[in-house]
């Protein structure tokens, strides 16, 4: 049976919407699908937008639906102000107090010098980035650790899990990186809330059709 969607993840999609963070229309990814639905985590660019991602990344850690972490990583450069506003707001809201990084698109060799801006990267990472489809962008993300040996992944926090298939394989990418990883993925609303807010609502009606196409074409059960 159909539980009720939580209140927080409602008003999670209804500001993405009204924001025009959460967009319907016809989109090419990254991956080459084409997909009726766009999450542009790049507008959320006022302070009621991202404390409100803030807050949700936040609740999210400290319910321990990941294991606890030393560093959070943010990939450039969507994932730095994520992990900025979210190790705030872990401190300022839960008085946990947790170290954050991230790194740079462009080798540096003078000043400070170094692929990485912030905590050393060591210890018990987690990564937490916008949008998750294929697992291209997370995979890029992952192989940053590569250079920090002292470094150990132990979770991956996404803004929106698309639940779509991976690169290789009929898993969904959650499932490949998990299994690949041996780590949990944990995003704050996935492709079937999206869809399950929709249902019902007259105005969006056709987008849900579109968006079910899509879903049986993309998604895994
Ligand atoms: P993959 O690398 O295929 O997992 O795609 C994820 C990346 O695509 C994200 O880091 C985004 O940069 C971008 N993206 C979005 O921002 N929103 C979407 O709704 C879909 C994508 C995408 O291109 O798949």
């Amino acid at each position: 049976h159909d539980t009720a969607l939580e209140p927080y993840k409602v008003e999670f999609i209804e500001k993405a919407m009204e924001s025009k963070v959460l967009l319907f229309g016809d989109f090419t990814l990254k991956s080459g699908r084409q997909s009726p639905y766009f999450f542009n985590a790049g507008l959320l660019y006022t302070g009621s937008l991202i404390s409100r991602a803030a807050s949700s990344f936040a609740s999210t850690i400290v319910s321990g639906k990941i294991p606890d972490f030393d560093v959070l990583l943010g990939p450039a450069y969507k994932g730095i102000s994520l992990a900025a506003v979210t190790t705030m707001t872990l401190y300022d809201k839960h008085g946990i107090d947790k170290a954050y990084c991230y790194n740079r698109k462009e080798k540096k060799d003078h000043g400070e010098g170094g692929d990485l801006v912030g905590a050393p990267l060591k210890g018990r990472v987690v990564i937490i980035d916008d949008v998750l489809t294929s697992g291209k962008a997370i995979r890029e993300a992952i192989a940053i650790l590569a250079n920090h040996p002292e470094a150990k992944l132990v979770g991956i926090l996404q803004l929106v899990d698309r639940q779509e298939r991976g690169q290789n394989s009929q898993l969904s990418t959650v499932q490949e990186v998990e299994k690949e990883f041996g780590v949990p993925v944990v995003p704050i609303i996935a492709l079937n809330d999206i869809m399950r807010y929709m249902d019902g609502k007259d105005d969006l009606k056709e987008n849900l059709e579109r968006m079910k196409a899509y879903r049986k074409a993309w998604a895994v059960e």
